[in-house]
């Protein structure tokens, strides 16, 4: 018996000593000295001893068991306490590394420009509207009193999709549907900014896609001279108190009379923003509304020369290559 007690010990003693993991640990701890365990299955057998011996062998057998526990109990502590320091290891933080930044965008300078124009047309009493950038023949010449031969028609000039379908080379064709869809009602007073398509070579200050923004008043006894308020109001919002303003006489189908726009520069002297005039009668006429009772007067202008003006923008280029270094100057804008 005592040497079966001195090889379990030997036996359980090194398996102890060389294994591999916590849980082989456990197991052995049950394998040796659970209630089925091998200790146990030895002390059962002491009933067959002399009663000078029992005494003996339990207490070697109490001996072993301690030793052994004590033994399971440190390899349990050491694998505990590495499982520990891996953890913190596998957990540790940096809290010297730079931190994840998450870069905050601006608006863009256009869009700023176009948010300036509205806010101020909306404190002028307008309402914004939008629509199609492909549209008819109809609602982009035709309602807008382009003759048949216009060279704007030409498809040299505009992007056609069909005879019939091209993208918009400005933006009235939106006035013109917002005019059909009030059905003849007064007042109207809208301005519509877009993206607008011409064919044209791209440069310093052409391209072939930019922006506009028109804008539309229709109501009984509108005037010249309420085309004249409006937009000296908008002119002294958009570039200053007492910036002077002055009409020059031009030409739109779409008006009659029609007139440029100039403001004045005291570096570039007078300086062309924009083109208006009093809405032609036969483009009432055309989307519903009787000339011989309403009138109405409309203006449209680039939102890239008006930026450019503003800021001091040399190319129009810049608005779309979304080179960071320029974006990023309108930041605080
Ligand atoms: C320019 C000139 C203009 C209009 C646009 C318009 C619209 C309707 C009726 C009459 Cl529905 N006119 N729009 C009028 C005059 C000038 O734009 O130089 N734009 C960049």
């Amino acid at each position: 018996m005592r040497e079966r007690l001195q090889a379990l010990k030997e036996e359980a003693t090194e398996a102890i000593e060389t294994v591999a993991d916590l849980e082989s640990l456990r197991e052995l701890k049950v394998k040796y000295l659970g209630k089925k365990g091998e200790l146990t299955g030895i002390l059962r057998g002491m009933g067959k001893l002399s009663p000078e011996e029992r005494p003996v062998i339990g207490s070697l057998a109490n001996d072993i068991r301690g030793q052994l526990e004590e033994l399971i109990s440190e390899r349990e502590a050491s694998f505990e306490e590495k499982a520990l320091s891996e953890k913190l290891h596998l957990e540790k933080i940096d809290v010297t590394l730079p931190g994840i930044t998450h870069p905050v965008g601006s608006v863009h300078p256009l869009n700023l420009i176009i948010e300036q124009i509205e806010d101020i047309f909306v404190g002028m009493g307008f309402e914004v509207a939008e629509g199609p950038e492909i549209e008819t023949d109809y609602y982009n010449f035709e309602a807008l009193n382009f003759l048949k031969d216009h060279p704007a028609r030409d498809m040299q000039d505009s992007f056609y999709f069909t005879p019939e379908m091209l993208l918009r080379t400005h933006t009235s064709p939106v006035q013109v549907r917002t005019l059909e869809a009030k059905e003849g009602y007064v007042p109207v007073r809208i301005i519509c900014p877009g993206k607008v398509y011409r064919r044209d070579d791209d440069d310093a200050t052409h391209s072939h896609q930019f922006t506009q923004i028109e804008g539309l008043v229709v109501d009984r006894g509108v005037s010249m001279s309420e085309l004249n308020g409006v937009l000296l109001s908008f002119i002294e919002k958009i570039f200053g108190e007492g910036t002077e303003m002055r009409l020059r006489p031009s030409y739109f189908p779409f008006t009659e009379p029609s007139v440029e726009v100039d403001i004045y520069d005291p570096e570039r002297g007078w300086i062309e923003i924009l083109g208006a005039g009093m809405v032609h009668p036969r483009v009432l006429e055309k989307a519903g509304y009787n000339p011989e009772r309403y009138t109405g007067f409309a203006f449209g202008m680039g939102v890239e020369r008006i930026a450019m003006l503003k800021y001091g923008i040399e190319d129009i280029r810049h608005f779309y290559n979304n080179d960071l270094r320029f974006l990023r100057q309108f930041r605080s804008v």
